[in-house]
C-alpha cells in the first residue's frame, strides 16, 4: 500500500514517538517523493537534544544519499556533521566517530570511542591503550554526552553509555546480571572480542559500546557512575 507524500507527512509530523518509529520502519524503500518528506521534517525538527526518531530519519537518509544528488546535497548542506552537535570540551573531533556511526559501522565505531576515551584521559593513556579507573571521574561531563548522543541517536536509542547505566541501575548495580542482559556473557562464558560481538542493531539493547573487563570492573564502574549521567 503506497501512502501518498501528505499522508505520509501528516502521520510523521503528527504521531507519537512510537508511530513515528513503527512508521519509519516500513519506510525502507525509500524514493524521492519519501526522501522530500523526511528532509521536511529533518530541517523543521532540529531538536535540542536531537531525538531518535530524527536519528532514524537521518539515517534513512543518509543510507539513501548516495542514490541521490538531492538527498547528498542536502546533507552536506544542512548536516554536514550530523545532528548531534560535536561540542568537546577537551578539544576533541568527533567527526570521524560521527561517520562510522551515520555509516553503522559499530566495530569500529567502537575502536574509536575507546581512543576516544584514552584521549581524554591524557597522553599516557593514548599511549597504553587502556583507562585506570581513577582518570575516568575527571571526564568533562560534555564530551561524554557528545559520545553518548552519538551512539544513542544511530542506533534508534540501543547504544550508549547511559543506555547501559539505566540496564545496570534496572539491575541494582549487579554485574552478573548485566552482563547476560547486555550480550557480554552466555552462562559461564565471556563473550568473545570480536567476533562473538553482535555489530548490529539485531544486538541486545545496551550491547555497545564495550568496554574489556579483562582488569576488572572499575573502568565501566566508573563511567557509568560519572556525574554526567545525573538527570539535570
Ligand atoms: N572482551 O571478553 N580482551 C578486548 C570485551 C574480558 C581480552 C577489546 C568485552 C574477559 C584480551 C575489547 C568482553 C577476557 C584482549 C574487549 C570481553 C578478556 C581483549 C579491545 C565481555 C578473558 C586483548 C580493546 C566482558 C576471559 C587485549 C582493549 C589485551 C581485548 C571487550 C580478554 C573492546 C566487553 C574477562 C586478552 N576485549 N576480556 O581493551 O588487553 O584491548 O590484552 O573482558
Amino acid at each position: 500500500d503506497l501512502m501518498s507524500a501528505d499522508e505520509l507527512r501528516s502521520q510523521l509530523f503528527a504521531g507519537s514517538e512510537k508511530a513515528q518509529f513503527q512508521l519509519l520502519q516500513t519506510l525502507t524503500q525509500g524514493g524521492e517523493t519519501v526522501w522530500d518528506v523526511l528532509m521536511e521534517f529533518l530541517l523543521k525538527q532540529q531538536s535540542h537534544p536531537p531525538s531518535v526518531v530524527e536519528g532514524k530519519v537521518y539515517q534513512i537518509l543518509y543510507t539513501a544519499h548516495p542514490n541521490s544528488e538531492k538527498v547528498s546535497t542536502f546533507l552536506q548542506t544542512h548536516f554536514p556533521t550530523g545532528i548531534v552537535p560535536l561540542k568537546s570540551e577537551a578539544g576533541i573531533d568527533y567527526i570521524p566517530l560521527q561517520k562510522l556511526l551515520a555509516e553503522q559501522n559499530f566495530l569500529e565505531a567502537d575502536k574509536l570511542s575507546l581512543q576516544n576515551l584514552c584521549e581524554l584521559a591524557g597522553a599516557s593513556a593514548l599511549q597504553r591503550k587502556w583507562l585506570y579507573f581513577s582518570e575516568i571521574e575527571r571526564f568533562p561531563t560534555t564530551d561524554l554526552h557528545t559520545l553518548d548522543a552519538l551512539w544513542r541517536i544511530h542506533s534508534e536509542g540501543k547504544f550508549g553509555y547511559s543506555i547501559q547505566r539505566e540496564l545496570w541501575l534496572g539491575v541494582n548495580k549487579n554485574w552478573d546480571k548485566l552482563w547476560p542482559k547486555i550480550g557480554w556473557r552466555t552462562g559461564r562464558n565471556w563473550t568473545r572480542y570480536p567476533q562473538g560481538f553482535t555489530w548490529d542493531l539485531t544486538a541486545p539493547k545496551g550491547h555497545l559500546p564495550l568496554s574489556n573487563q579483562l582488569r576488572g570492573v572499575r573502568v565501566i564502574e566508573a563511567l557509568l557512575s560519572h556525574p554526567a549521567w545525573l538527570k539535570s
